[in-house]
């Protein structure tokens, strides 16, 4: 679509500062921004200025439905914008983290974004029983729960395409959990597109740990994000937080304080609903590590 000053578009891959920008006619170019703008990011409807006939400069984001992203105290780095659904991969093996996977979900949730559970490699069916188990208190924390193998790409595509059809979903695991098998089962081209992009940036350029959006055949858009060990949410301020923890929502009704923070005050209704055995002590646990890591990025 045209418009006054310039063409629109989507970013459909970030390295670095420059950016992959896919037009209508699903023609790539690609772009850089001016001045030190606050950057795109993968998903993001985007106005480009072209230059020449390949180039451009990306002269205004649009207005974002939503921006997921992860931050530590020194920098913030943005997975993806304008998203529908995020699909955690965890596996019975290798032992997958509860910290992250927690994090993962309290992302998603403050992003308003619906998180869904791929628990992949399924047939390892002696493990499978005790990593149910481990997943299973999820499902009561909002998450779909879907069990597949990517292995298996007749069966990954007959569960995953109704699922993904029609929206945007970003892809997020630790390694080894399966996340490349999986994209390579569900986006066959994945290889050929990422050297079509690396092609256009021109040879040599490292584009490895770049974020993509991939179209799918069957519908929809998979977003794959490069692999993290880390996963600070430090941009969340302490509302947010709570509200990242759905157990916690009801709980909270019955705080003595208006303004509890709900880690030792007397009469905390999320102390309380934890040694009734309503919340986790876990997940009370998970809340301190990213309420404390908040409040040391308040101090910088
Ligand atoms: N048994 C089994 N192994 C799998 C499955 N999916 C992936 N793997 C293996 O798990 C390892 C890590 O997979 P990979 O896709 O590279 O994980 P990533 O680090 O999350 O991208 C590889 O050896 C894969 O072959 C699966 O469904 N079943
Ligand atoms: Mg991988
Ligand atoms: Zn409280």
């Amino acid at each position: 679509m045209a418009t006054d000053a310039g063409i629109q578009g989507r970013v459909v891959a970030a390295h670095g500062r420059h950016y992959t920008v896919e037009l209508a006619d699903r023609t790539l170019r690609q772009c850089f921004t001016r001045g030190k703008k606050s950057g795109p990011t993968v998903g993001d409807l985007v106005v480009v200025l072209p230059q020449g006939s390949s180039e451009g400069v990306i002269d205004r984001i649009l207005p974002r439905r939503n921006l997921l992203y992860r931050s530590d105290a020194t920098r913030s780095k943005q997975f993806a914008s304008n998203i529908d659904q995020t699909l955690i991969v965890l596996a019975p093996e290798p032992d997958f983290s509860e910290d992250l996977t927690g994090r993962a979900l309290v992302a998603s949730r403050s992003a308003g974004v619906q998180p869904i559970i791929i628990l992949n490699k399924a047939d390892l069916t002696h493990k499978l029983a005790a990593a149910h188990q481990r997943i299973g208190p999820y499902e009561g924390l909002g998450a779909a729960v879907i069990t597949l193998s990517a292995l298996d790409t007749e069966q990954t595509h007959r569960i995953m395409d109704p699922v993904l059809r029609g929206r945007s979903s970003l892809l997020l695991g630790q390694s080894g959990m399966g996340k490349s098998t999986l994209l390579n089962a569900l986006v066959p081209q994945a290889h050929a597109a990422t050297r079509a992009h690396s092609e256009s940036l021109g040879s040599g350029r490292h584009t490895t740990t770049a974020t993509r959006l991939y179209h799918l055949a069957s519908g929809g858009d998979l977003i794959d994000s490069p692999g993290f060990q880390a996963f600070g949410l430090q941009h969340l301020s302490p509302p947010e937080i709570v509200y990242g923890f759905p157990e916690f929502t009801l709980a909270i009704e019955h705080c003595r304080f208006y303004n509890c923070t709900h880690q030792h005050e007397p009469g905390c209704g999320v102390l309380a609903a934890m040694a009734r055995g309503e919340i986790q002590p876990a997940r009370h646990e998970l809340y301190l590590r990213i309420l404390a890591e908040n409040q040391a990025a308040q101090r910088y």
